[in-house]
């Protein structure tokens, strides 16, 4: 599946740690930076897939998974270290969902905001990746 847990390189300091997300870690330029906060718990964000988007997505704070699909596979992962970061590919369903008390989700994109990117219909989007192979 076109996803991949990148190393963010930090600095470690017993007073407190920098990490680092500069050009060379991030494989695309970053056009827009968001990040969801004051998640209810129950909450399940996502549902959708992008076109063209690739974008980054942070546990900056607390935790969440995120359910990925490719229309033949699955995977779950656990975001829970802010110096990890989970590249999700363009054409890749998601699904964040467990956020514990807390979490914040921060999002590098390689896009400006745009509607007309998503899929947020799950038999669309099988049908959309099956038309592109
Ligand atoms: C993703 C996950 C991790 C904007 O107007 N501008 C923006 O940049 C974003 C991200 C959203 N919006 C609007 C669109 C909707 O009316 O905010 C509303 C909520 O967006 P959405 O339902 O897409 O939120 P999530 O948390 O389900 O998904 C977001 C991103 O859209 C998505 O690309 O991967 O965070």
């Amino acid at each position: 599946m076109n996803v991949k847990l990148i190393d963010i390189p930090k600095i470690l300091n017993r007073e407190g740690n920098i990490a680092v997300l500069e050009n060379g870690v991030v494989p695309f330029d970053i056009k827009r930076v968001y990040y969801l906060y004051d998640i209810p718990s129950t909450s399940k964000r996502g549902g959708h897939a992008h076109k063209k988007l690739n974008q980054i997505l942070i546990a900056i704070s607390g935790s969440f998974d995120v359910v990925l699909k490719d229309g033949k596979n699955q995977q779950v992962i656990t975001m829970n270290k802010p110096d990890k970061g989970l590249l999700i590919s363009n054409n890749i369903w998601r699904e964040l969902e467990n956020f514990s008390s807390g979490a914040v989700c921060l999002v590098l994109a390689s896009e400006v905001y745009d509607e007309d990117d998503y899929i947020r219909n799950y038999k669309s989007f099988v049908a959309y990746i099956n038309s592109n192979k």
